[in-house]
């Protein structure tokens, strides 16, 4: 397959100006007539053919200039359009195509979705509909005329409608059947990744937004009927998005209407067409009693990531696909500040780093490492990844870390002044910040090139004699592919110093121990590293203090200090840092963890490890501190993840032990800490009626973690006060936080909880989807056969990414014993299930291939069986480009 480079960058050497577009609409033969106007670029060499992309396209026709062309003038395949002489001044190409939105599976290009038409081009699905310069620096304005019969009410796309009204019913049709149209133009020129049409018979919800300038904004959601009743927590987060982003960024909305329609069969998470945001359903419906507290936080976060496209990924575009963390590391960056804002910064903070060391770590350190902005690719779709995205936007938070608050706000203001209505570079936003702030980003712009995560290793010294602390900081790359060795780094360490017995250190002033050099002052919080190592002097150290180090988690890197246990448990009472605090506690745990698999491993009968004493104390003063939030407790209970585990250990690894060594610290924790659970526990609960606010949500994120480790000790009473929460339950947070803990921890009330869960919400496609989940997330040696069971179960269906996802994805992502078994057959269910899923759609199922990245840090029998499935998957003859890429890349 051929590879895409970013060195080989040109423009097209036509420009395509305006398209018009008309969709006759049938499920098995739409009919499409494209007109594009277009002319040589200016500069271009003109006596280039015109060669345009398309994907399995059925050309009926072509004109130019409104006349036919014949058969000599043009070279037509399903995957190209060549005119051999084009004409040198503007000139109209007119296609007609036919596509059968029934027949597409791969839900890419037109396709029906429960019988509602709609499209998803990002990024190369534009192709699939017509002939186009199919890529995003190709910016044109589009009108749209959609046709359909009047039992399809809803015609939608872009922008604005212009005209609409009842037509005859055309040639070929039923003529019992009345037809109707609508016209849509969006005066913003765009690429065609963000095109998007919709028809259905649809339910909507209607609400309004008046922007800052005193513009009315029509604001609809279309969702399937009879959920209507789901869509009001969508709406709210997106009328608090659009008011959030005037306030915060200075950014207005800038048309007339903002549109979002909810599908039930959907690639991704959502997608920012301009006006026509097309959403998985499961970020948009949300009642108490469907969804957790966890779904609408989502929620709240794709409405406001889709909506802040508009500005970033919109307005300004990525010049080429490599440019894709331009869009969306950016956008991530908005949509997570925007939740700390809604939500707890401290405890967003945490969740997100918890969801960067579980997604994107093991992608850094693994065979499918590559750097935020990509150099080469075979198949775009697969860099869709949580490195372009959450590594992506700590790039922007660390890049706002170093210039400061008012630096980052001005270098973004200049970059929205100076690129509107252009397709940029990560090099254009660069150079906003440079030019606004004055300052020099060449260093730091090797974060986009490199891929890996950096190792820091820190050393500290106390003189108490003299009154200083000496702090010396070395940072590293580990080797990734392509790139064996690494430039040094600019990376931003914020830090605090803290007292040994938990008061305020001061310190006079930081010198570079090398040069001597004033590095900052006493309200110095910020350390730059820009070399291989440095050293730094505090002097005037006020009292035996401690360094906490990369608070916030102020780069994505990964850090080694010479701080004790004792040392971490200070922190863990005493860092002023709430990230800090949190990240001490998982310290703790961890060295725990890995004493105990290993211990696990070098002997048949396992030995407990104890639990260190002053954890256990510490742990109870932060659960009984009344002073810390409440989600902020539940994050400290959670011990960290088997997958976090293993990439600690980092090779060898065996994930039977590393469960075993987690199960049993749950168990100790949960006899050492005995009744403070089950009495705080009792002190939350809570009457009143669901509200989905973030302090409620936490208290009863707080009370379930407390269930699940109550669970952990064994059964005893905790099956009855379990069952009891299960059954009491008045939303789905907690009903479903009952069933999980009973199910994971072998509870012998699990099954008959199952069954009952299952007959409640039978017909609830997305409550179903947490119910396959849980099953197929059981550490239960049965699961395996469990999960091929479920597949024949009328609620599964191989063509619903949702459903795949829940059952298969969960399975091969939260289930590390089942599907790194011993015996292979957990990477055999899942290899067949990707060879399966690969005929229908390639992109769902290169998404679950991407589960096998870390098969290299297995111990060698577990290898062995995954590289078995690996090349069985890559010897396959007929494979998807997505596929074929992920295998061959994990293989190399
Ligand atoms: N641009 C989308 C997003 O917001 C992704 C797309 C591929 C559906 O993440």
């Amino acid at each position: 397959h051929s590879v895409v480079r970013l060195e080989d960058y040109q423009p097209t050497p036509y420009q395509i100006d305006r398209v018009s577009m008309a969709f006759r609409l049938d499920p098995m033969q739409t009919e499409i007539t494209t007109t594009l106007r277009m002319a040589p670029r200016q500069g271009s060499n003109n006596s280039q053919a015109l060669k345009l992309q398309g994907d399995e396209i059925n050309l009926i026709g072509a004109r130019l200039n409104g006349s036919a062309l014949d058969a000599s003038h043009y070279e037509a395949t399903p995957d190209s359009f060549v005119l051999h002489k084009p004409p040198q001044e503007t000139f109209i190409l007119e296609f007609v195509t036919r596509v059968a939105p029934d027949n597409n599976t791969q839900l890419m290009g037109l396709y029906r979705s429960s019988g509602t038409y709609c499209t998803q081009c990002e990024a190369e699905g534009f192709r699939r509909i017509t002939y186009f310069y199919d890529r995003p620096d190709v910016l044109s304005v589009y009108e749209v005329r959609i046709e359909a019969p009047k039992d399809v009410p809803y015609l939608l796309a872009n922008g604005n409608l212009i005209d609409s009204g009842d037509m005859d019913t055309p040639e070929g049709f039923d003529t019992a059947q009345a037809w109707h149209y609508a016209v849509w133009q969006d005066p913003f020129p765009k690429p065609s990744y963000l095109f998007a049409m919709v028809a259905g018979d649809l339910a909507r919800v209607e609400d309004h937004f008046i922007t800052r300038s005193g513009r009315n904004v029509a604001l609809h959601i279309y969702v399937e009927h009879g959920k209507e009743d789901r869509v009001a927590y969508a709406m709210d987060s997106l009328k608090r998005s659009m008011k959030w982003d005037e306030d915060v960024f200075d950014r207005e909305y800038d048309l007339d209407i903002f549109m979002i329609l909810a599908v039930s069969d959907f690639n991704m998470g959502a997608m920012e067409n301009k006006g026509l945001n097309i959403f998985n359903d499961k970020y948009v419906l949300a009642k108490p009693d469907t969804a957790t507290d966890t779904d609408y936080a989502l929620i709240e976060a794709v409405i406001a990531h889709e909506y802040f496209h508009n500005w970033t990924g919109n307005r300004i575009t990525c010049r080429d696909w490599f440019q894709l963390c331009l869009k969306e590391g950016l956008t991530v960056f908005r949509d997570q500040e925007f939740s700390s804002d809604m939500r707890s910064r401290p405890v967003k903070r945490i969740s997100d780093v918890r969801q960067l060391r579980a997604r994107q770590f093991p992608e850094d350190s693994g065979p499918l490492a590559h750097p935020v902005r990509p150099e080469a690719y075979s198949e775009i779709n697969n860099f869709y990844t949580a490195t372009v995205y959450e590594k992506g936007a700590e790039l922007c938070r660390m890049l706002k870390t170093l210039i400061g608050d008012d630096g980052f706000k001005d270098g973004l203001d200049l970059y929205f002044k100076r690129f509107d209505g252009q397709a940029v570079t990560i090099e254009d936003f660069l150079a906003s910040f440079e030019e606004a702030c004055s300052v020099n980003l060449t260093q730091f712009s090797q974060w986009y090139r490199q891929a890996g995560t950096p190792n820091l290793v820190a050393t500290y010294t106390y003189d108490a004699a003299r009154g200083q602390m000496s702090l010396t900081i070395e940072q590293s790359c580990p080797p990734t592919p392509g790139q064996p060795t690494k430039k040094l780094m600019q990376i931003p360490v914020r830090f605090g110093l803290v007292a040994r017995d938990g008061s305020s250190a001061t310190f006079s002033g930081i010198r570079d121990a090398k040069s001597g050099g004033l590095i900052g002052g006493s309200d110095c919080t910020l350390l730059t590293l820009t070399n291989r190592e440095h050293t730094y002097i505090f002097e005037g150290v006020s009292t035996d203090a401690l360094p906490s180090l990369a608070r916030g988690f102020s780069a994505p890197i990964h850090l080694r200090t010479n701080l004790t246990l004792e040392d971490q448990l200070i922190l863990v009472l005493h860092d002023t840092d709430p990230f800090n605090r949190w990240e001490a506690t998982q310290f703790v745990l961890m060295d725990h963890l890995i004493r105990q698999t290993r211990a696990n491993r070098s002997s048949s009968i396992a030995v407990d490890q104890p639990v260190n004493a002053a954890l256990i104390e510490a742990l109870k003063t932060c659960l009984l501190d009344d002073s810390l939030e409440h989600a902020f407790r539940a994050q400290l209970l959670q011990v960290p993840s088997e997958a976090d585990i293993a990439r600690e250990i980092g090779k060898n690894v065996n994930p039977d032990a590393i469960h075993a060594a987690r199960e049993s610290l749950r168990q100790e924790l949960a006899k050492a800490l005995g009744t403070t659970l089950v009495e705080l526990y009792q002190s939350l609960q809570d009457g009143g009626a669901f509200q989905p606010d973030s302090a409620s949500a936490g208290r009863r994120a707080l009370r379930n973690g407390l269930l699940d480790l109550i669970l952990a000790a064994g059964e005893g009473t905790a099956k009855g006060i379990a069952t009891a929460h299960y059954n009491e339950a008045s939303n789905m947070t907690d009903r479903f936080a009952a069933l999980a803990a009973m199910t994971l921890n072998r509870s012998t009330a699990a099954d008959a909880l199952l069954t009952d869960f299952h007959d409640r919400y039978a017909d609830d496609a997305l409550v179903i989807d947490k119910w396959l989940s849980l099953q197929a997330s059981s550490p239960q040696e049965g699961t395996i056969g469990k999960v091929k069971t479920l597949m024949d179960h009328p609620s599964f269906s191989m063509s619903n990414p949702n459903r795949v996802r829940a059952l298969i994805g969960a399975f091969a992502m939260n289930n590390p014993i089942q599907f790194n078994r011993k015996d292979g057959e957990g990477f055999k269910l899942v290899a067949d299930i990707i060879l399966t899923l690969d005929r229908s759609n390639p992109q769902t199922a290169a998404r679950l291939a991407n589960n096998f990245r870390s098969w290299k840090v297995l111990e060698a029998s577990r290898q062995t069986s995954a590289e078995r499935e690996l090349r069985r998957i890559a010897n396959t003859e007929v494979l998807s480009k997505d596929v074929a890429d992920i295998v061959n890349r994990c293989l190399q």
